[in-house]
């Protein structure tokens, strides 16, 4: 591998993705993003669009991947890492239709996994998720707990992982799952029904709508910030760090919805009303990681505190609300 390696991010328009394409362009890796825009946005990857490093392919990961990604090697030359976020994203889509929830996240992680098996690829990173975990999961959960999903959306990252563990005693492949936590910050979609709490709650403050808090408020979630995210991830794909193993990606710090509403309300000097609902269907009660195994195997240590982190995405949340997006289709999704 020369000291510029050609890295594939599959999803790298979306939220999560694109935040890992900063990272490893400045890292001075080439950068392939393969995106088929489906909730990813150009706009995400704007920044990057006229680095002679970087190229998008407008693609799917259940089309013709080996079609695709040669083209992406005829310029930057073979494909040395992959970092895998395509997907469809949204837990309530994939309990509507798991059929589709199949056959993009599975049907997507096959493909590019053989074609990580066919192409010599170094090392394969894996965005996977917290919802591998279910109610009853210990709290604080960690990579021994029982994986039991509770949604098809969890059940295909918990199978992708074990394709994963298949290609490398099979096949030798290297690689790495990351199950995220609740991740949040700059371009998050706030706009869509399935969004994260955080971008929804930020949008709301800052228009002055009203904010609906499901069941008691006093429900948890271990909220990490994007950046922190790609760092991790960059890390993880560029060196043996976490080589085989799946890692729980959080702070470690469990948070109610009530204190993040708080906060956030206080931030945003906003005035907006707080309205209660009833539970939302399939919701977990209590969500935080322990961070050992992130600590042990990637020295993971999160640098952005809630506050400081609800502080960058507001900031970014009002400058949206100035360029209003495109409401984002339903179907596929790009973390
Ligand atoms: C997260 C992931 C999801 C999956 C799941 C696994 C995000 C955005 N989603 O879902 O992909 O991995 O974990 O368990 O990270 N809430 C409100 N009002 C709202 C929206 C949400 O009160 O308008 C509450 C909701 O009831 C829940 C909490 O906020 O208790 C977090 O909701 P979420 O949709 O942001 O994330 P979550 O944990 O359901």
């Amino acid at each position: 591998m020369t000291d510029h390696p050609h890295v594939l991010v599959t999803g790298g328009a979306g939220f999560i993705g694109s935040h890992t394409a900063d990272v490893l362009l400045k890292r001075g890796c080439f950068v392939t993003v393969l995106d088929n825009l489906s909730t990813g946005y150009r706009a995400n990857i704007s920044q990057l669009e006229n680095q002679q490093r970087f190229q998008f392919i407008h693609g799917d990961v259940t089309g013709d991947v080996k079609g695709l990604l040669s083209k992406a090697a005829k310029r930057f030359g073979p494909i040395d890492r992959i970092a895998h976020f395509a997907a469809q994203t949204a837990v309530p889509i994939s309990v509507d239709d798991p059929a589709t929830d199949i056959a993009v996240n599975l049907g997507g992680t096959a493909r590019i996994l053989e074609y990580a098996r066919h192409n010599k690829v170094a090392k394969l990173v894996f965005a996977s998720s917290s919802a591998v975990y279910d109610d009853d999961a210990p709290v604080p959960v960690n990579e021994e707990s029982r994986a039991r999903p509770a949604s098809p959306y969890g059940i295909d990252k918990l199978a992708a992982e074990f394709f994963l563990d298949y290609y490398a005693r099979i096949f030798g492949l290297t690689f790495t799952a990351l199950r995220f936590m609740n991740v949040y910050g700059p371009r998050q979609d706030p706009k869509s029904w399935y969004s994260g709490v955080i971008s929804i709650f930020l949008d709301r403050a800052v228009t002055n709508q009203p904010i609906t808090i499901f069941d008691d408020g006093e429900q948890t979630r271990d909220f990490v910030y994007v950046s922190d995210v790609a760092e991790v991830f960059a890390e993880s794909l560029m060196s043996d760090k976490g080589n085989s193993a799946i890692i729980n990606i959080g702070t470690g710090v469990e948070v109610s919805i009530n204190t993040l509403t708080r906060t956030i309300l206080d931030l945003a000097g906003s005035s907006a009303p707080v309205k209660h609902e009833p539970p939302r269907a399939g919701d977990i009660r209590r969500s935080v990681t322990t961070m050992d195994k992130a600590v042990e195997l990637l020295d993971f240590h999160p640098k952005v505190g809630l506050r400081e982190g609800l502080a960058e995405t507001l900031a970014w949340v009002r400058t949206q609300t100035k360029t209003a997006r495109p409401p984002a289709p339903l179907k596929h999704a790009s973390p």
